[in-house]
């Protein structure tokens, strides 16, 4: 194993808040676009656990190299914890961001404010290339706002308002997402592994 991680990821917000939460990591971290990687790995496990290990494991396995991948998503609560694990699919497969934040919203038209409440959960799991398996969690809380505003981020961030900040996550600049999200948790329970992980080689 060198002293790369490999981001298994094919989504482009996932890569650039990774490259800084986990800039200070003695890892060269790249991506699997830079390592030629093209295989999308199908993500059939019922949960952000499984589908976040078949991805570092697929990932490690294939380039050999340690790899860490994220399963993350929208749990709302008015809709019984949907779209969860499925967020990326919500609405249908070919959507884009926008379409899937609409279709949301339409699902929840009739649902005053106070009945709006959500989460977003990151999974992260960390995978030596034949080897063990760690995951790491991160929750962060908020409301679904009854429309987007915001410039920043990615996927569902225009409408997940954050109450203690007056905004939503996609009028927050990537520094401040990169210290309240859900994946930034997870992220930093992720650093830890990765720092004995190093120190064991
Ligand atoms: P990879 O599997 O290649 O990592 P993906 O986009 O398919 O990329 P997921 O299966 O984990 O990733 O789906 C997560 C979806 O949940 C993602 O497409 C977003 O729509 C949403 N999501 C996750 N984290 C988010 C965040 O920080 N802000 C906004 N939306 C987020």
């Amino acid at each position: 194993m060198d002293c790369k991680l490999l981001l298994a990821t094919n989504n482009r917000g996932k890569v650039r808040e990774f490259r800084s939460l986990l800039s200070n990591l003695p890892l060269q971290l790249v991506t699997t676009a830079e390592m030629g990687i093209t295989t999308v790995v199908d993500e059939v496990g019922g949960s952000f656990e499984e589908n976040a290990r078949l991805k570092a494991v697929t990932l490690a396995a294939e380039s050999h190299l340690l790899a860490l991948a994220d399963d993350s998503g929208l749990e709302v609560d008015a809709l019984g914890g949907e779209p969860g694990h499925l967020s990326a699919r919500y609405g249908g497969e070919g959507l884009s961001d926008s379409d899937r934040v609409d279709y949301l919203l339409s699902k929840l038209k009739d649902v005053p404010w106070d009945k709006r409440s959500a989460s977003f959960c990151s999974v992260i799991a960390v995978a030596i290339p034949g080897g063990e398996v760690e995951l790491c969690y991160g929750r962060c809380h908020g409301i679904i706002a009854f429309e987007p505003k915001g410039e920043h981020g990615f996927g569902y961030d225009p409408v997940f308002f954050m109450p203690e900040l007056g905004k939503t996550m996609a009028e927050l600049s990537p520094e401040v997402k990169n210290q309240v999200s859900h994946r930034a948790l997870a992220a930093g329970e992720a650093y830890k592994v990765l720092e004995r992980l190093i120190g064991k080689r």
